[in-house]
């Protein structure tokens, strides 16, 4: 498996509603509680953003019993072959995974999960051509072990890489925003995993802007960091600024919002 464009093109998308218990989710540094209807609003520019590609997406219920619910990529790793059940490495996200499988299982006849270590989806970057996963607080080795075991049969290749340190996930700092185009932060880019990318550096100061996504034809980043967007602009990307200032007190960007996929047979309902 090695098509860059695959992993920028998907028919769906699965997201999941902030509930009133997202006000508890987990942060690295505490600068106030997530507004709830700000939260709702801004996930709602996120999803219609997301449509306008002509992407269906499958809007999940908030989870009372998981504040960080709402940050679904977390839960699982969507392949054009199957997809993959994580194993969050936060305590209180452990659970969430599980609540992913059975919507997960309506749109891919092939489930595999992960029974050993921890992964967790933020720290998984699958280019097309290889799956890059970093190390980190919240993903292990034996969990990233694990993962090339069940996707090696596939045809999938996981590259082991290191998410920098005090860094919550190593898409915080990077993100696929074109075939073989990479976002990053110049302190990620410059430990060497994008050997082989074209990578655009976020702008000074706005190391925030590096969790985007490319879905379809549009990049999806969060708004407030200009630089960043005219340099993506100049590459070439069709920007779509989506504010993120409530997720973002949660250490949480734009990929941390959605799975993205394509489901491996037609005719799957929605
Ligand atoms: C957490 O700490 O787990 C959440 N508050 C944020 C998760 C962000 N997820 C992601 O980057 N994939």
């Amino acid at each position: 498996m090695a098509d860059p464009a695959l992993a920028c093109n998907f028919t769906h998308a699965i997201t999941r509603a902030p509930g009133p218990e997202v006000t508890g989710g987990l942060r690295a540094a505490d600068t106030g509680a997530p507004d709830l209807d700000a939260f709702l609003d801004h996930h709602a520019a996120y999803i219609a953003a997301l449509r306008e590609t002509g992407s269906q997406v499958v809007e999940l219920p908030a989870l009372p019993a998981f504040p960080d619910g709402v940050f679904v990529e977390d839960t699982a790793l969507c392949l054009p072959e199957g997809a993959v059940v994580l194993r969050p490495g936060a305590p209180s996200r452990l659970g969430e995974a599980a609540q992913m499988a059975p919507v997960l299982a309506r749109f891919f006849p092939e489930i595999r999960t992960i029974g050993n270590g921890f992964v967790e989806g933020g720290d998984l970057l699958w280019t097309g051509a290889e799956i890059l996963a970093g190390r980190s607080a919240r993903t292990d080795a034996a969990g990233i072990g694990e993962l090339a075991r069940l996707v090696a049969p596939w045809g999938h290749h996981v590259r082991e890489v290191e998410t920098p340190p005090g860094v919550l996930h190593f898409k915080t700092d990077c993100s696929l925003v074109g075939p073989g185009m990479v976002l990053a932060t110049e302190r990620l880019a410059a430990s060497g995993p994008f050997e082989g990318y074209q990578v655009i550096l976020t702008a000074e100061g706005e190391e925030a802007a590096a969790n985007a996504i490319r879905f379809n034809e549009l990049v999806l980043m969060p708004a407030g960091f200009p630089r960043t967007a005219a340099r993506l602009a100049e590459a070439g990307c069709e920007v779509r600024e989506i504010p993120n200032s409530e997720a973002a007190k949660l250490d949480g960007g734009m990929s941390c919002l959605s799975l993205r996929f394509t489901p491996p047979r037609e005719g799957c309902p929605v």
